[in-house]
């Protein structure tokens, strides 16, 4: 007998509302759970927006997101999941477009209309309220998903000089491919969007290579081999007439850290720990890497604390430049 297909995945965009009590942790619970949900991959989150209160009740501004996750689950099965999360955040249904903890909206089920007594899809409010419309445009304004990446690491080219396994060539491609959906959805320009993709290549080029081969690109330096690549790496750029210093010190830096690090180097030092092939915490990290976009100083600061984190659960030293960047954000 033939197998069941498998549920089509839709991507659902689900809108965050809050006005009542701590508005940003309201969002962030409802953010985490949607992370975590069954029949649920996360995709992106919007830029948090405070808007003032719509409607006829008086009540405080509200703080608005909207994120977009890939759910095998029906549309009534979504509502009931987000109703358990509104609960969890403390909601009361007292007024209709009274005050909330916690409104979660589904905005729009891709290649789904429906009007019932439970549910209006797309939901009515999306013709007139704008900051609705500049989220949606927002989180379609990419194509691809941050999680995208481990499933089709694009071919990528480096340099004669780079000696990486396969494993680590694939790291690399993951993390360029990172960077590159962030500028995208940043609108860098594409003198920047050029430097954050070679600092992705560039970064881990040397990664591989012999102690006396690093050793030599840098002789005076009193790191031990582990910290060794990033060095060196930016020092054959040098020598090969690479100009860029943002560049540079990204790639320098990129192990340990630094204060004064261009955006640069911020984000390499989050694609480098956020791209989706690392094993741990990928939920969380998945949702981390798509709010870079739109909170990019935010979570830098959370990466930061938490690499700080595992290095002291780990019993490692922290080195002082990984010191003097927590100092510098915290
Ligand atoms: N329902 C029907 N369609 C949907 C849908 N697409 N998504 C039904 C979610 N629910 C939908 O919702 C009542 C019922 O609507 C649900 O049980 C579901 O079966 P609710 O969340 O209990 O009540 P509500 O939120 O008070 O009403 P409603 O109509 O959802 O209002 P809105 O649109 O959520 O508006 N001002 C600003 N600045 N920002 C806001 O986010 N939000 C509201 C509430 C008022 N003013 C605001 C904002
Ligand atoms: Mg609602």
């Amino acid at each position: 007998m033939a197998e069941p297909a498998a549920p089509r995945e839709r991507v659902a965009y689900i809108a965050l509302g809050s006005n009542l009590g701590d508005r940003a942790a309201h969002l962030a619970l409802a953010r985490r759970r949607l992370a975590a949900m069954p029949g649920c991959r996360f995709l992106r989150a919007s830029r948090i927006e405070e808007t003032a209160p719509l409607g006829p009740v008086p009540q405080g501004a509200y703080l608005n997101q909207m994120v977009s996750v890939a759910t095998t689950l029906s549309s009534d099965a979504l509502l009931e999941l987000l109703h358990a999360i509104e609960r969890e955040a403390g909601r009361e249904r007292r007024v209709r477009w009274g005050p909330r903890t916690l409104d979660l909206d589904i905005v729009l089920v891709e290649g789904e209309a429906r009007s019932d007594d439970r549910l209006v899809l797309p939901h009515p409010g999306l013709q007139d309220r704008g900051f609705w419309q500049r989220e949606l445009e927002e989180l379609r304004s990419v194509a691809t998903s941050p999680t995208a990446g481990h499933q089709t690491a694009p071919a990528i080219e480096l340099p004669a000089w780079a000696v990486v396994s396969e494993k680590r060539r694939a790291h690399i491609a993951r993390v360029t491919a990172l960077l590159g959906e962030w500028a995208d959805a940043m609108g860098l320009d594409e003198a920047e969007r050029r430097e954050w993709r070679d600092a992705g290549l560039l970064h881990d080029a040397l990664r591989d290579a012999d102690e006396a081969t690093l050793r030599a690109l840098v002789p005076d330096s009193e790191y031990t081999l582990p910290m060794l690549h990033g060095p060196a790496a930016a020092a054959h750029l040098e020598a090969d007439g690479e100009r860029r210093n943002a560049l540079l010190e990204a790639i320098r830096y990129h192990t340990v850290g630094s204060a004064t690090w261009a955006r640069t180097g911020r984000a390499l030092y989050m694609a480098d720990y956020l791209e989706p092939g690392r094993r741990f915490a990928q939920a969380e990290r998945a949702e981390l890497a798509a709010r870079v976009p739109g909170d990019f100083d935010d979570v830098f600061r959370t990466v930061v604390r938490q690499r700080i984190e595992w290095a002291v659960r780990e019993g490692k030293s922290l080195y002082p430049e990984c010191v003097a960047m927590w100092n510098a954000v915290r």
